[in-house]
């Protein structure tokens, strides 16, 4: 069984991305810059939205969060969108997920210029990746593809069982592992809550990428011998254990799963860290774009 290390890959796409940023700024070319708009106080967003901005500053970025009050009105988040979109210096910028209930999701992620839209959430950007066309593509997938990469996992042919059909992981995973180019090739069967024999399913699959949402769903019983794992699940529990006053879980029952796995991603520093290298990478590329 080989542990996919999330954490050190993530690590070596930096120092990459941070040599580039520093060619750049001696060749006189332009400083990347993403933004980040927070909406609200929420702790696990407050958690990643630090994350991101510290990423930035390691890697040579320029950065600007914006932070609002939970109550702004979807007119007024719109409105601090458009000024992004018209800021020559920001080549890039995300709105923190989730949003408050009153403001919708859709409509803030369709006010994003394609072009700067480095979550890859916009309907355009979307509709480019499924025609293989050069796009942004949304952090959680591209960073799986990149550890399937660094790992030189083999998956041309292979069955590929996604579990969970999310507009930002089920669905765009899919389609980058049916894709005709490497990682790519795999037969690929999404399943959700309505799939009535998922084990039988799961049984069968050489890869099972696990992005339902749901502790510890995934048990051995479900694993065929040999499986590549990939856990998207990021559960955070409250925990007395931790000095952060929470534990994180995945999808995976990791302790009985990883014995029957060829490769198995844990949790934490196993796709987390990747997603915001595919943040950062994406927002290296929106600068590239523009020279
Ligand atoms: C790790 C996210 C659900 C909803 C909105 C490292 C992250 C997580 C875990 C991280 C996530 C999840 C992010 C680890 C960004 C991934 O060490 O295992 C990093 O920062 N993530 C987000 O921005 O919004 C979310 C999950």
């Amino acid at each position: 069984m080989v542990l996919i290390d999330g954490k050190k890959i993530a690590q070596e796409i930096k120092e990459e991305v941070a040599k580039e940023v520093a060619q750049r700024k001696a060749r006189g070319l332009k400083t990347p810059h993403l933004s980040a708009i927070l909406v609200g106080n929420d702790g696990a967003s407050e958690t990643y939205v630090g994350a991101k901005v510290k990423s930035c500053h390691e890697v040579g970025f320029e950065s600007s969060l914006l932070r609002f009050d939970s109550n702004i009105s979807e007119e007024e988040l719109l409105n601090e969108i458009e000024k992004l979109n018209n800021d020559p210096s920001v080549d890039g910028f995300i709105v923190q997920l989730p949003l408050p209930k009153h403001i919708n999701e859709q409509k803030v992620i369709e006010a994003v210029n394609p072009a700067k839209d480095v979550d890859g959430f916009h309907p355009v950007n979307a509709g480019k990746m499924l025609l293989n066309l050069p796009s942004f593509l949304p952090a959680t997938p591209y960073g799986i593809i990149q550890l399937l990469e660094r790992y030189n996992i083999e998956t041309s042919g292979k069955h590929c069982v996604v579990i969970g059909r999310s507009n930002i992981v089920g669905m765009p995973m899919s389609v980058l592992l049916a894709r005709n180019s490497y990682p790519g090739n795999c037969t690929v069967t999404i399943t959700h809550s309505r799939t009535k024999n998922l084990k039988e399913l799961t049984l069968q699959a050489d890869m099972i990428v696990a992005a339902l949402g749901k502790a510890e769903f995934l048990t051995a019983d479900m694993v065929k011998q040999g499986a590549v794992v990939i856990d998207v699940g990021i559960t955070r529990l409250p925990s007395d254990k931790t000095k952060s006053g929470f534990k994180l879980f995945g999808d995976v029952k990791f302790d009985e799963v990883a014995p029957k796995c060829s490769y198995i991603t844990p949790v934490p520093g196993g796709v987390g860290p990747m997603t915001i290298m595919s943040l950062i990478k994406n927002t290296l590329q929106a600068c590239r774009n523009k020279d």
